[in-house]
């Protein structure tokens, strides 16, 4: 029967893969290979952080070339996904301007609120609908303005990572709309940059091309590219190009009504909704409403996630430790349970010097019994963020009027089952893991919805469904997790509970 080949680039913030998908349509399964990953190391230069954007271009260079080597010569189009809300800007000639800012760089410490003060949090939540996180794209603009504006009097193209990433393979340049609904600049109503609200800030409203659709073809590999590579070209397609919106796509729920967590550096736990909710109470909890693909909304949060234990790691690598991320989970599991709680979302933990002593810290300060060991302070986060997602699921369920049976879990988390395990007790329900490549998958099967050959969302998530093995975990402990749930949300508290 016939196959077809396409190759998904996602690229995360501690890691990118290029992965090539083989779709069977006569049996209806998908298989994927993982033909290229690397890691993804951003760099302090002085007093800023960026992305390493031309190392992140030569290694989906290389990513295509892998495909070559190893005899996909059928491949019938190529996409990117990647984090969110950072860009890079282009000069009149084309040529980028800088270094891409890392959505972590401490540019926009303080940017939030003199944003707020101007335009109102009631009136920008009802244009945009966003969740106000101090690295939207919106404040990194902002506090561009204000220490650099000759960078942005230089701009003539506002273009997103995957934009960007997308022009150097193919010349053109377009922007796509998943990820352009999480700079917070465009209208969560029309789909459009919202004038006005560009105006009000003082930004150059002519830098921002018009979003095109999710599952549009954007160009090919240019010519140049091509030669130096010696490949023949490959169409391009602007997947859900937001890592989110494809992390849900991939989600293999047969149900219309389902709640996810998005589970990687971010835990992102929500649901989708057919138009965005600007609720009162929408704002009051700050959710935010992505863009989703074909015409769908995220209704959802952002939880810290992994990137708690990844800055732990990182931090004793540099002591000289060198645990690997499955034995640091290993080395949680027999720690006695619940001897303290973190609120995971407390800015403090945004991008601290030292991620072990900053949660001792918290610890220290809530008059909590303060985590020494790597396992005890592993086993904290652990336990905090499955109590996080009890939370933020009840108030998903609050806003959506929906109650869920369970909680789909999708990404690279997976591979923590404790994690899940955690979760399932936290929430007392099930927890559904799988698949583990999400966004890549989300990816894939949006370019096979654009070049034809699955019919639509639904039909997407099924092929997904019997494709990749999904594995549940049963809730248990209810009683010591409704106690720890209790004592969680007392701690939390005290740091306002966003
Ligand atoms: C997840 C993610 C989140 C976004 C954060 C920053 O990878 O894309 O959705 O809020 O990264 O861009």
């Amino acid at each position: 029967s016939k196959l077809s080949s396409v190759l998904a680039f996602d690229l995360g913030a501690s890691s990118g893969r290029a992965i090539v998908g083989r779709l069977d349509s006569e049996a209806g399964r998908v298989t994927i290979e993982e033909i290229h990953r690397f890691s993804n190391d951003p760099v302090q230069v002085g007093n800023h952080l960026h992305w390493d954007i031309l190392r992140l271009f030569h290694e989906l260079k290389q990513g295509i070339l892998q495909t070559k080597h190893l005899g996909y010569t059928d491949i019938e189009s190529l996409a990117i996904d990647s984090w969110a809300v950072d860009f890079g800007l282009l000069a009149a000639n084309g040529e980028l301007l800088g270094n891409p800012y890392h959505y972590r760089d401490h540019q926009t410490d303080s940017v939030m609120d003199k944003v707020i003060a101007v335009v109102g949090r009631e009136k920008l939540y009802a244009i945009t609908g966003l969740q106000f996180l101090q690295f939207n794209s919106i404040f990194q603009l902002a506090a561009i303005k204000e220490r650099n504006p000759e960078l942005l009097e230089r701009a003539k193209t506002f273009l997103m990572i995957p934009d960007l990433l997308r022009y150097f393979l193919t010349g053109e340049k377009h922007s796509e709309f998943t990820n352009a609904s999480t700079t917070q600049l465009l209208n969560a109503t029309t789909g459009a940059w919202d004038a006005e609200l560009v105006q009000q800030l003082g930004l150059p409203g002519d830098i921002f091309l018009q979003p095109v659709a999710s599952g549009t073809r954007v160009g090919a590999l240019t010519e140049d590219l091509c030669s130096e590579l010696d490949v023949a070209s490959i169409p391009v397609i602007a997947v859900g190009e937001h890592d989110t919106a494809s992390a849900v796509v991939a989600v293999p729920a047969l149900d219309e009504n389902f709640a996810f967590l998005s589970c990687g550096t971010w835990s992102l736990l929500g649901t989708e909704t057919s138009a965005p909710v600007l609720s009162d109470q929408a704002l009051a909890w700050n959710f935010t409403n992505e863009g989703g693909v074909y015409g769908t909304n995220r209704l959802l949060k952002n939880i810290m996630g992994l990137w708690l234990i990844q800055e732990c790691k990182r931090t004793w690598d540099k002591e000289g430790q060198n645990i690997g991320f499955a034995e640091l989970v290993k080395l949680a599991e027999p720690v006695k349970p619940f001897q303290s709680f973190i609120d995971p979302d407390d800015d403090m933990f945004l991008n601290p010097a030292h991620m072990p002593k900053q949660i001792q810290q918290y610890c220290r300060d809530t008059n909590q019994f303060v985590p020494q060991t790597e396992g005890e302070i592993v086993r904290c986060i652990l336990e905090s963020l499955a109590l996080k997602y009890r939370f933020i699921l009840e108030r998903t369920e609050q806003l959506s009027g929906i109650t869920y049976q369970g909680l789909h879990i999708v990404g690279g988390g997976i591979q923590n089952e404790l994690l899940c395990q955690f979760t399932a007790n936290a929430i007392q329900r099930e927890v559904w893991a799988g698949p583990v490549e999400g966004s890549a998958l989300g990816n894939l099967v949006v370019q096979w919805i654009a070049l034809g050959y699955i019919a639509n969302l639904r039909e997407a998530r099924k092929l997904i469904r019997n494709s990749f093995p999904v594995k549940t975990y049963i809730p248990e402990d209810g009683a010591g997790w409704q106690a720890a749930y209790i004592t969680f949300c007392q701690v939390a508290s005290r740091s306002t509970v966003k």
